[in-house]
């Protein structure tokens, strides 16, 4: 994916067949000295696009990280906010997170309001974005941070549902997630519930730590799977996803 407009790219691949690969960058995590390698490794196994944030940031990086990025690749950087003070206006995209699937206010709107003013005068693309949070066997830090319950596993409807009507107020997109270093991925059953029942791309992510976990999320009906703590922790998954991502690249293209 050149660096252009990603929603319409997003669009473009849905209608092939195509499916997206990203990769989440967590600013607290990267290691600037090893970086340029990782994304040059990055390039060669079909990544699409970076993701970069999370809900609890540390050492605020992200500007450096975005550059190196732009620096060694052509990929975009797409920020993935945990609240306002996590806009960095040299990104290529937002994803301007709705957290839906919760009833905390600050959440759904708050943050949004504070940060319109800024997003307005930066140049990033706005995602405006569906975000699901779904159980995943433990707590997670967005859970936990956000203060909102996950939407229960078993649960194919409620997500759908949820999905539904974050599509109906105007969404782009929909993210569902078991949150970073899940113990269980979503569903099968529960992403296939919401790709029969919207129409928007459909992102995926929390506990993707193997080719088949990946696969399997995007047979259920994933546009996008987001990896983060699977590649930190094993790096030879990302030549594996790699593989995966280039076989549905050349059978449904
Ligand atoms: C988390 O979806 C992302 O918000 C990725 O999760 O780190 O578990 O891959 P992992």
């Amino acid at each position: 994916m050149q660096r252009k407009k990603i929603l319409p790219v997003l669009h473009k691949y849905r209608a092939e067949g195509r499916k997206a690969f990203a990769v989440l960058l967590d600013p607290d995590k990267v290691e600037l000295e090893h970086f340029p390698a990782f994304l040059h490794a990055c390039v060669q196994n079909h990544v699409d696009l970076f993701f970069v944030g999370g809900s609890l940031i540390t050492t605020y990086a992200t500007d450096e990280i975005i550059a190196a990025i732009h620096q060694h690749t052509d990929l975009p950087a797409v920020l993935f906010p945990g609240n306002s003070l996590h806009v960095e206006a040299s990104a290529d995209a937002i994803l301007l997170l709705s957290l839906i699937s919760g009833r905390n206010p600050e959440f759904l709107i708050g943050q949004h309001v504070i940060a319109a003013p800024i997003l307005k005068k930066s140049k990033l693309e706005i995602l405006p974005t569906g975000y699901m949070l779904v159980e995943s066997g433990r707590a997670t830090t967005v859970s936990y941070i956000s203060n909102t319950t996950p939407i229960p596993r078993d649960k194919p409807s409620v997500a759908a549902c949820t999905a539904l009507a974050g599509e109906m107020l105007g969404l782009q997109l929909i993210y569902m997630d078991a949150g970073s270093g899940a113990h269980l991925p979503i569903t099968p059953e529960m992403i296939a519930a919401v790709r029969q029942t919207v129409d928007l791309p459909i992102i995926v992510g929390g506990g993707i730590n193997t080719p088949q976990k990946a696969q399997t999320a995007l047979q259920a009906g994933a546009d996008v799977i987001v990896i983060g703590n699977g590649i930190e922790q094993n790096p030879s998954l990302l030549p594996a996803i790699g593989a995966l991502m280039a076989q549905f690249k050349t059978i449904e293209a």
